[in-house]
């Protein structure tokens, strides 16, 4: 499923009706001591999570939502890439079927200005190591109606006709597979690559922006690229500031 024919050891995928949430039934797992590769998938999420309690929310078969399981080699300072990384493996996989898509800082999926797909990577700890669960969310709905919020959009509404979920599916995982492996072997280097390769493929870098911090605190400026750590760089006030994605409330361009 990926360049070298091996998307992750062992990938699996499982595909249920409904569930509450992939995320919580992958950290479930996670926790139960579950292998890095195992995919879940739900034709319905009744509970979907999105970051900060606020809820990710599509009517069934309106979204392709699955959760990954990961077991990472690197350092956890490295894991604060793993929902960029998997942001910018959505982006190019819909970049590649033709779709106009840009990443938002730091997990959101954008086309023509508008959400497509958002993405929730959580840590979860396990007598067996550390796991990262990575879910995305990705509209595929019809109508407009189904939508949860008007600044939302879906595949099928900017292509014209619902795309083909599994093959979406297989194309989304050798895409993160892809990157998940030369991070994974790249070291320094290649978050150096990758902080680029996300920048210049970033809807949000280049804009001014407003970025809302915990304790009501907001910073004003402009957005000027992304670090080494995948921390958004903001110019404001004659200073630059790295902001942390896990420190953000929002981001408004
Ligand atoms: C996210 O959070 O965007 C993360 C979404 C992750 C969803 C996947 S689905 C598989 C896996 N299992 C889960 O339970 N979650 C993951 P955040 O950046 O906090 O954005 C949430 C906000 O996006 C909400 O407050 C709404 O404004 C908006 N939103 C909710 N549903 C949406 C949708 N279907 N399309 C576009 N925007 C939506």
């Amino acid at each position: 499923l990926s360049a070298d024919g091996a998307l992750l050891p062992g990938l699996r995928v499982e595909v249920v009706e409904e569930t509450g949430s992939t995320n919580a039934l992958v950290a479930e797992r996670a926790r139960a001591g579950e292998p890095e590769g195992l995919v879940v998938v739900a034709e319905h999420q009744t509970a979907g999570r999105g970051r900060l309690d606020r809820r990710w929310e599509t009517p069934p078969r309106a979204a392709l939502t699955f959760s990954v399981l990961l077991r990472p080699s690197v350092a956890p300072a490295s894991w604060p890439w793993l929902p960029l990384l998997a942001g910018h493996a959505v982006g190019k996989t819909l970049r590649a079927v033709g779709h106009d898509a840009a990443v938002k800082w730091p997990n959101d999926v954008l086309i023509d200005g508008r959400k497509v797909a958002g993405l929730l990577v959580e840590r979860v700890d396990s007598p067996a190591g550390p796991a990262a669960v990575v879910g995305i969310g990705l509209n595929v709905s019809t109508s407009r109606q189904e939508l949860p919020v008007p600044e939302a959009t879906s595949l099928a509404l900017e292509a014209g006709g619902a795309p083909d979920r599994t093959a979406l599916l297989v194309d989304l995982l050798a895409t993160l597979g892809e990157s998940y492996a030369a991070w994974q072997a790249g070291g320094a280097a290649a978050e150096a690559r990758l902080a680029e390769s996300y920048a210049a493929a970033c809807d949000t870098v280049g804009r001014e922006v407003r970025v809302d911090l915990p304790a009501a605190q907001t910073l004003h400026g402009r957005a000027t690229g992304v670090d080494s750590r995948g921390r958004l760089l903001v110019e404001h006030d004659g200073t630059t500031t790295a902001v942390a994605a896990g420190d953000v409330v929002h981001v408004r361009a």
